[in-house]
């Protein structure tokens, strides 16, 4: 079990636990490209509902490896394997029909923040601290850090994390909205993982729709994101799981979706 991408099966929940410990799991292109293949893999299995993303206890992530960035400078590379990947991964993780949750508990730094905002929604322990420190190595958070934290939180509270360099915990980031839920530690396992089993038991094409709506509603105007949620709901209406659903509601029993 010493991967760098554990996956594990939880009936319909499927979890990816990144292994690094000893860097804090710091991020390298590799194992962001198995993550975007294993994530590909997931989203084809019909057996999957929902996916968990989870770090360690100490952190879920502290963004970048700043030593291979350091050799890709020794080596004088121009190419950036990093950027390319975490571009392609995060946009990847939005076009999936499935909910993607991050499990966060102590760092979530840097890129490792930004693969956070890259989920669907995101469940923290008390132990998380959030922050970007891209300033404080003359970058910024250039994988969708500057875009996505001001749309949750709003442009003061995301510049006064990304200008100061400043971590906030757990509950504050609630309070702000970068998190949907908090839970005490040594709870998180369980609770996203319960979570997502929620998620897992509804209709998979109704969820795929609603995931696709929202964004859809953060890149266009008001007329634009109704026309196109009629559109989704009229084909909604033709599938099967629509009718068990209402059938389910009907005889009173659980329905049985299939994701037709
Ligand atoms: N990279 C590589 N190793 C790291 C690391 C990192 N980011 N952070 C920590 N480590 C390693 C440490 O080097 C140490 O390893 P050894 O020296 O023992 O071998 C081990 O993890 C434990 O770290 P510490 O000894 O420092 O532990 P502490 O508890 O004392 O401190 C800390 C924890 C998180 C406060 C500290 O490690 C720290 O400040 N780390 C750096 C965090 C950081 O600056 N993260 C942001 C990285 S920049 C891009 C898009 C996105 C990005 C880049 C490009 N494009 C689209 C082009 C993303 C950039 C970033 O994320």
């Amino acid at each position: 079990m010493d991967e760098l991408l554990q996956l594990e099966r939880h009936d319909k929940v499927a979890r990816i636990r990144i292994n690094r410990e000893s860097a804090l799991n710091a991020l390298t292109p590799e194992m962001l490209a198995d993550l975007r293949r294993m994530l590909g893999e997931l989203d084809l299995d019909g057996d999957v509902r929902a996916v968990v993303l989870a770090g360690q206890p100490k952190a879920f992530s502290v963004g970048a490896d700043i030593k291979g960035r350091v050799a890709e400078y020794e080596a004088g590379a121009l190419r950036d394997p990093l950027g390319v990947i975490i571009r392609e991964l995060f946009a990847y993780i939005e076009s999936m029909s499935k909910p993607v949750i991050a499990a966060l508990a102590g760092y979530v730094l840097g890129g490792g923040l930004e693969l956070a905002l890259a989920c669907d929604l995101r469940i923290a322990d008390r132990t998380a601290k959030f922050g970007f420190p891209e300033a404080n190595v003359g970058s910024l958070p250039g994988a969708g850090g500057t875009q996505r934290l001001p749309r949750l939180v709003g442009p003061g509270r995301a510049m006064s994390l990304m200008f100061s360099g400043e971590r906030i915990g757990a509950d504050q980031a609630l309070q702000w909205g970068l998190v949907e839920k908090v839970v005490e530690q040594g709870e998180l396992d369980e609770a996203s993982l319960a979570w997502a089993a929620a998620m897992a038991k509804r209709a998979p094409l109704s969820i795929a729709a609603i995931k696709q709506c929202v964004y859809v509603a953060e890149s266009t105007d008001l007329a634009s994101g109704l026309a196109f949620e009629a559109q989704s709901h009229a084909i909604l209406r033709k599938s099967r799981d629509r009718e068990e659903g209402m059938r389910a509601f009907v005889e009173k029993r659980e329905p049985q979706f299939t994701g037709q």
